[in-house]
């Protein structure tokens, strides 16, 4: 029986290169164990801490989770690669290339006869206004021009030290304990869910495995994350779990 398959944020480059070869590894792993009931896998952003392309020109990292989804994508295996807020700079090297196809925003769509909204997760609803005007400046033209300018050992250097700062910056979010009625992609889902038909609602970005009805028919996951708890969920017989990869 086929499955579906989500995960988001590895966030692979952090917090060093040792320690992120080894998540990388461990992901590998678990792609090869799926890999043979696997009918498409959501990669839900941020799976680069940082990822900028050249016109001819890529960082010199993941070798081995880019030869894994291109073997993948090579067996018929469809990937959606999400834009998250670490690695929007992500444009048809990983089509081309790896043959996953790259979605700018969210997905909205049927699946097992279900419908699902998938989104990365940041910028839902109507807050976090300073950080969708900055949002809107990284992913303009016009930055995006400015940075192709830069000699790429300038270039990421200053990325990685961004994007360093905006992990701290949203670990110490992380951390937060708050209820589940603060959490801002429970009230999108449930704003939302007043005017769709919506099963379920499939996020990362907050690092936090989530997984809470929605109403009286429709589901809210947060896929967590691949820095501390391998969290990963399922789509199977029309039904979303939760699991902790273990190995
Ligand atoms: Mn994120």
């Amino acid at each position: 029986m086929s499955k579906i398959y989500f995960a988001s944020d590895f966030h692979l480059g952090t917090p060093s290169y040792e320690a992120s070869l080894l998540r990388e590894k461990k992901i590998v792993r678990w792609l090869t164990e799926i890999t043979p009931d696997c009918d498409q896998l959501f990669l839900l952003g941020d799976v680069f801490d940082f990822w900028y392309e050249y016109k001819t020109v890529v960082p010199k990292y993941y070798t081995r989770l880019f030869g894994k989804l291109a073997s993948m994508t090579d067996a018929g295996i469809k990937i959606y690669f999400f834009k998250g807020n670490h690695d929007m700079w992500t444009f048809d090297y990983l089509t081309k290339e790896i043959g996953v196809e790259v979605v700018d925003e969210g997905w909205e769509g049927e699946l097992h006869g279900k419908q699902f909204f998938v989104h990365h997760g940041d910028a839902l609803g109507k807050g976090e206004l300073a950080y969708k005007f900055i949002r809107s400046i990284f992913r303009s033209q016009l930055a995006i021009w400015l940075f192709h300018r830069l000699h790429p050992n300038a270039g990421i250097g200053l990325a990685n030290y961004l994007s360093r700062t905006s992990r701290k910056k949203n670990s110490v979010k992380d951390e937060l304990d708050i209820p589940l009625e603060q959490e801002y992609q429970y009230q999108f889902a449930t704003d939302h869910s007043q005017t769709s038909n919506t099963h379920f609602y499939i996020f990362g970005h907050r690092h936090k495995p989530i997984d809470v009805p929605i109403g009286k028919k429709a589901r809210l996951i947060n896929l967590g994350d691949w820095i501390n708890k391998f969290t990963y969920a399922t789509l199977e017989e029309g039904n979303v779990t939760l699991h902790t990869y273990n190995d």
